[in-house]
This record gives C-alpha cells, structure tokens and sequence, in this order.
C-alpha cells in the first residue's frame, strides 16, 4: 500500500513534471499530448489518485485538496502555453503574409475611348438629351437612296464617277447618312426626331483635312409647323453643349439639292470664325419622295463632319493622325 507521504510526493513530482514540460513545449499538437498524458482518463494523475482508495478518511480529503491543486495548476500551464503558442501562430502568420501596400505596382496598360467615338457619343448624348432617337442603315446605297429621293438631279457633280464610289453592279458607297434618313421617313410616319450617325465614302485624294472614309451626324425633325426658328434654336443648344458655352453663331445663306432654304453655320470660338455645319428646311420635293404632303409637314436637317468636330475640339491638325493607330498619339486621350 502506498503511504500518504508517498502520494505527496507523488503529487508534487507529478506537478513540477509536468508543468516544466508543458513550459517547454513550442507545438500546439504536443500540448495536447502532454494534456493526454497527464490529466486524461488514463494518464499520470488518475494513477497516483488511484492509490488514493485505501486511505483513511481524515488522509483523504488532505491528499484530496493537494491533488486538486496539481490538477489545476497542470490544467493552468496548459492553459498559459497554449495561449503563447496561439498568439505566436497568428503572429507568424501575419508575418508572413505581410503586404507592403507601399510598393509599386504592376502596370496594366488601359485603353482608351477614342477620340471620334467620344465625339460620336457626345453628338447622340446631346440629341438624345433633345428627345432624338438614333438610326442607322446600310453603307452600301442605292442611287435612289443617295441621290434620287434627297433631289439630287441626275446631272449634279456629286453624282460623278470623280465623286462617288460606285460598285460593278449599280450599287454606290454612301456619300452621306442622308440615306438612313429616307429609308426611316419611307417606313415612318411624322413626327419624327432621327440622328443618323455613321461611316461615308466620297472619292477625295487625302489630305491633312480630306479622309475617303469618314464620319457624319445628320439630325432630322419632320412635324406639322416646325420653322426655321425651330433649326436656329435646336442649332443654338447643340452648339452650347458641345462646346459648353454660348457662342455668337452665324447663319450663312447657303445651298443643299435637299434643303430649302439652307444655311451653313459658324461659329466665333477661340476668336477664330469656324464653320461647323450645314442645314436647312427639309425641301419639299424630299418630303413628297418619301409620301409626306408638305402641305401637311415641313421638317428640317443638319449635317455634321465628326472628323471636323473631333479635330476642333482636340486641336488635332491632320485628319490622318485619327485612323493612325499610332499610339503616341492615342494615349493624349
Ligand atoms: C453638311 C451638310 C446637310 C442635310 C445634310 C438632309 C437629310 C435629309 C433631308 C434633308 Cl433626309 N437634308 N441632310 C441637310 C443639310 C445639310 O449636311 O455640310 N454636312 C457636313
């Protein structure tokens, strides 16, 4: 039989054991070993209190309180190392996944819009904002559809093989969105508000201001009483928009096949007079080609150069520079 003396001692070995162990202990996993070995059911404490049954009853509540002790002082240094090992693990970690939010990135290299599709979307942003909807139609025309239906006579230069690009069976390349235009009335009836935007073609030798392919705007409104004053005031907005302030403009007295009476317009803008479009009432013979009684309706049109708007606006010198895909110059936008 084990003496009370015996199991003291027991106890107290038991408790410096264990708890330098668990002290010396750097791994979560061996802590949890250690806690095994010491406090589980069959481990080192239940041993020595399993000779604890044949003492007498006033020994026993005294090796009792002592064992008591061990146990929780065991159960304390666990307790203590783990909370060290924890903090250490997370301390490690975020060690090791420290970012320095200081240093330089990698350069992704962005594009950009480009300067003809910005100008494109500032022309829709600001008719639409007007109540326009956009309309669109094919490149590849009709002579009917370019010329004949907008009162261009058989005999007009535009309609000269030096001027157009006819295809080999009859067909032409657009000379205008003018077209897009017709082929909305033909299939609508008024009132209608259109912008056609969209690619043309005209047999022109290129230059720093002439391009074969090139961009338009036409705007056109067809309603019972529209006026003259209904396009001077629509032209007004437009130009307060694109260029974001009011700016004396100029009504030219002017001439289209398709428009009657017809102005070109400058406009005073960084001291320079600049000339920015064409316009005029929708003429009557255009009307009737489409079904309209101009009786009943009138309408009036304008036609924008994109390319000419984009290079106003950006200070751009040479047309060319825009189709370049150079992008020392494409990346000033
Ligand atoms: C210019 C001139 C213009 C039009 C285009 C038009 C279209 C229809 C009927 C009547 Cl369907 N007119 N378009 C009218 C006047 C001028 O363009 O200098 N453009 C750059």
């Amino acid at each position: 039989m084990t003496s009370p003396n015996e199991i003291e001692t027991q106890l107290t070995n038991l408790k410096t054991e264990a708890t330098s162990a668990i002290a010396a202990t750097d791994a979560l996993d061996d802590l949890e070993s250690l806690r095994v070995k010491y406090l589980g059911k069959k481990g080192q404490l239940s041993q020595v209190l399993r000779g604890m049954g044949k003492l007498s009853a006033e020994e026993r509540p005294k090796i009792g309180a002592i064992a008591n002790e061990v146990k929780e002082a065991i159960q304390n240094a666990l307790e203590a190392t783990r909370n060290t090992l924890e903090s250490a693990k997370i301390q490690a970690r975020l060690e090791a996944e420290r970012l320095d939010v200081t240093m330089s990135g990698v350069s992704r290299p962005l594009g950009s819009i480009h300067p003809l599709n910005s100008t494109f979307d500032r022309f829709t942003e600001i008719f639409v904002g007007l109540g326009y909807t956009v309309a669109e139609g094919p490149e590849m025309e009709t002579e009917y559809y370019n010329f004949e239906a907008l009162n261009i006579p058989a005999d007009h230069p535009a309609r000269d093989m030096q001027d157009t690009l006819y295809l080999s069976d009859g067909n032409l390349l657009r000379t205008h969105t003018s077209p897009v235009q017709i082929r909305y009335m033909e299939s609508h009836e008024p009132p209608i508000r259109i912008i056609a935007p969209g690619r043309v073609y005209r047999r022109d030798t290129v230059d720093a201001t002439h391009a074969a392919v090139f961009h338009q705007v036409e705007v056109l409104a067809i309603d019972k009483g529209l006026t003259f004053s209904d396009l001077k005031g629509t032209i007004q907005e437009f130009v307060r928009q694109m260029f974001g302030e009011e700016l004396p403009m100029l009504f030219r007295a002017s001439y289209f096949p398709f428009t009657e009476p017809s102005a070109e317009v400058d406009v005073k803008w960084k001291g320079k007079w600049l000339e920015v479009l064409g316009c005029g009432m929708v003429d009557p013979n255009v009307l009737k080609a489409v079904g309209y009684d101009p009786e009943v309706y009138t309408g009036f049109a304008a036609g924008f150069g994109v390319e000419r708007f984009a290079m106003v606006l950006h200070e751009i010198d040479d047309i060319r520079r825009l189709y370049s895909s150079d992008l020392r110059f494409l990346q000033q936008f």
